[in-house]
């Protein structure tokens, strides 16, 4: 009897990078090259949200001349969360079995990505964390270092989600795991989208597991972090957190209103 044919990353299947971008045309080149140098075997979708410095139309140069690298042309800005769902839904409707979420500032090192996806194998969600033992966070100024632990205990202590890097984005899910989600009621438009995936994940019951990664500060082009999405962060964590702790209150019927 023949071998049966192997499709993609041995023990995950066929996966999809979603690399969301805007404004990274200084960066993308280098990080799809480390990407396809990485993991030969994964394909790449690049969601641009129309970037003025045409990071878009170099994400389709690289389509044209490389099969594995696709691009999905937004309207404008929406946010990382829209363009991250809107990634979701084209490997969804591709047939992938793991969809990974990595920025395009060279922040996450594609090096990483055969670590996440060895992970994978026995996991439904794998986290790439700053905060676990054997990571590194390289070249972050003390108030990013602050904000990312501060919020990250926020978010476990408001909402029990049991891992120490909620906030990463540096993440490979199952597909069976997304579809466990309700994706259709996420509501994050900046950085909370991880937070908020992190909690789904948690009450969908999934196996998650931390990987500790090396996270480096960009080099080149500008970060899109801004007081207006940490204030998101914050209402909206709160917010669940509240939610969960109502639906716990004694007597209280939620049925129906899972999320
Ligand atoms: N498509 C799309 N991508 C976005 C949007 N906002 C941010 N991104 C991308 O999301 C990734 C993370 O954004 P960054 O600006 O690096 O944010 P960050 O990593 O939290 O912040 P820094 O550490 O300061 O760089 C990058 O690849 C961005 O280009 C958006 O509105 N739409
Ligand atoms: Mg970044």
């Amino acid at each position: 009897m023949s071998e049966p044919v192997r499709v993609g990353h041995p023990g995950v299947g066929r996966v999809l990078v979603v690399i969301p971008t805007y404004n990274e045309a200084e960066n993308l080149t280098g990080v799809v090259a480390r990407v396809r140098a990485a993991a030969p075997a994964v394909d790449i979708l690049v969601a641009d949200d129309n970037s003025p410095d045409g990071t878009g139309a170099l994400a389709e140069a690289m389509a044209g001349t490389d099969p594995h690298v696709n691009v999905l042309r937004r309207r404008g800005k929406e946010g990382l969360g829209a363009a991250y769902l809107a990634g979701f839904a084209w490997a969804r409707r591709r047939g992938y079995d793991a969809v990974v979420e990595m920025d395009a500032d060279g922040s996450h090192a594609p090096e990483d990505l055969p670590a996440l996806l060895a992970a994978a194998r026995h996991a439904d969600v794998v986290i790439g964390s700053r905060w676990t033992r054997g990571a590194k966070v390289l070249n972050w100024p003390l108030r990013r270092l602050l904000l990312s632990r501060c919020g990250n205990l926020y978010a476990r202590l408001a909402l029990g989600v049991p891992v120490t890097d909620a906030t990463g984005g540096y993440r490979v899910y199952r597909s069976a795991a997304l579809a466990a989600m309700p994706l259709e009621s996420v509501c994050s438009q900046g950085y909370s989208f991880q937070v908020e995936l992190s909690r789904l994940a948690h009450r969908a019951g999934v196996r998650i597991v931390e990987v500790p990664i090396t996270f480096a500060e960009r080099e080149r082009g500008a970060s899109k972090m801004s007081p207006l999405i940490v204030a998101e962060a914050l209402w909206r964590i709160t917010t669940w957190a509240l939610r969960d702790r109502a639906a716990a209150w004694p007597g209280r019927r939620v049925a129906g209103r899972w999320p």
